[in-house]
């Protein structure tokens, strides 16, 4: 599908959620485009307070959007705290999508996820499967939430005219991630597990579920550049789904980050702990389409993201 390049040289480019793993990554990434970076802290406008991101946005009256700001977490997570998921994620979309709206912004992308594709649809997972049936259990408030923005977006195109894209990244991992014992997804949580292990000599580890799951994992900064080349290129009413095209069984990736974390003791599978989607492999026939793919292999990604996690730790050994 023919898309019209939007040029970003020069325009005030916002970036919501710009302390978060992508969000950063986004900024890293701009730094490399002439734009006026524009970012807002939390403390200063609650993406969740309507009548605050509609003044800010009155003032600040960005030109481009990045809309990577969300409440995230890994599949335990999104089971605890479906309330915080579904009502965080909804107001985040609603309020920021609708204030681009009033204050003429030229293009916003929408960042959904992987997560909102049916528990069962045929893999690779194609864009056009979205609501074709139930959804993943643990995480249906999140999936709800970013294919409410997903909609906003599309419904915003067509009744205003909108340039909104929404794009659906795979799981994501890399430089400022969140290590939560409880709450992380499983790159950053095995990264740390393992490593903690190896420090402390300890010599059996603990992976949650049965290890059969299937997952796609996409280095951040690779999202990143993906999110700036379909900014320019991609204008449609059509999600796209931005991942590598190659998966892996959770099983075979914790003895990944086991190898390049350097831990070498016992790997135990807790099947008490939820497994989640069986696959969540997405089609990328239209991302190709567009003349992107992702640059960092998985095995140098992790290598990468542990470097990261073992910096950031440096800065904060508690957390
Ligand atoms: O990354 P994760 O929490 O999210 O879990 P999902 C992926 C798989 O890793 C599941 C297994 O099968 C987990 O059972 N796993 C093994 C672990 N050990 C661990 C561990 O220590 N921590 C975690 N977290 N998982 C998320 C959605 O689903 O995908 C989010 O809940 C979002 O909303 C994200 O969409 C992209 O891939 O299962």
């Amino acid at each position: 599908m023919a898309s019209l390049p939007f040029e970003l040289r020069g325009k005030s480019v916002y970036v919501a959620g710009h302390r978060g793993m992508v969000g950063s990554a986004i900024v890293r990434r701009l730094a490399q485009e002439n734009v006026n970076l524009v970012t807002v802290d939390r403390r200063e406008v609650d993406l969740c307070n309507q009548a605050a991101v509609l003044d800010w946005f009155a003032t600040s009256r960005p030109q481009a959007v990045f809309l990577a700001a969300a409440k995230v977490g890994g599949i335990v997570a999104n089971d605890e705290l479906r309330a915080e998921f579904i009502y965080d994620n909804i107001a985040i979309g609603a309020n920021v999508i609708h204030a681009a709206h009033l204050n003429g912004v030229e293009k916003m992308m929408f960042l959904g996820s992987s997560c909102i594709y049916p528990k069962l649809a045929p893999q690779p997972l194609r864009e056009e499967s979205v609501l074709s049936g139930p959804l993943e259990p643990t995480n249906e408030p999140y999936a709800i939430a970013k294919i409410a923005g997903i909609k906003m977006a599309e419904a915003y195109r067509s009744q205003y005219g909108c340039d909104f894209i929404s794009v659906m990244p795979t799981n994501l991992y890399g430089p400022g991630d969140n290590y939560h014992p409880e709450y992380s997804h499983v790159v950053a949580a095995l990264i740390r597990r393992f490593h903690e292990a190896k420090i402390m000599g300890t010599t059996s580890v603990t992976v949650w579920g049965t290890g059969a799951p299937r997952r796609e994992f996409l280095y951040v900064d690779d999202m990143a550049d993906a999110c700036v080349h379909l900014m320019k290129t991609y204008s449609s009413a059509e999600p796209i789904n931005i991942g590598t095209g190659a998966d892996i069984t959770i099983a075979e990736f914790a003895h990944l980050v086991a190898e390049v974390v350097g831990y070498q003791g016992e790997i135990r599978f807790d099947t008490s702990r939820p497994d989640g989607t069986p696959q969540k492999l997405l089609d990328i026939s239209r991302l190709a389409a567009q003349g992107w793919s992702a640059a960092t292999s998985l095995e140098s990604g992790i290598a990468f993201a542990y470097r990261a996690y073992q910096s950031e730790r440096g800065a904060n050994p508690t957390g």
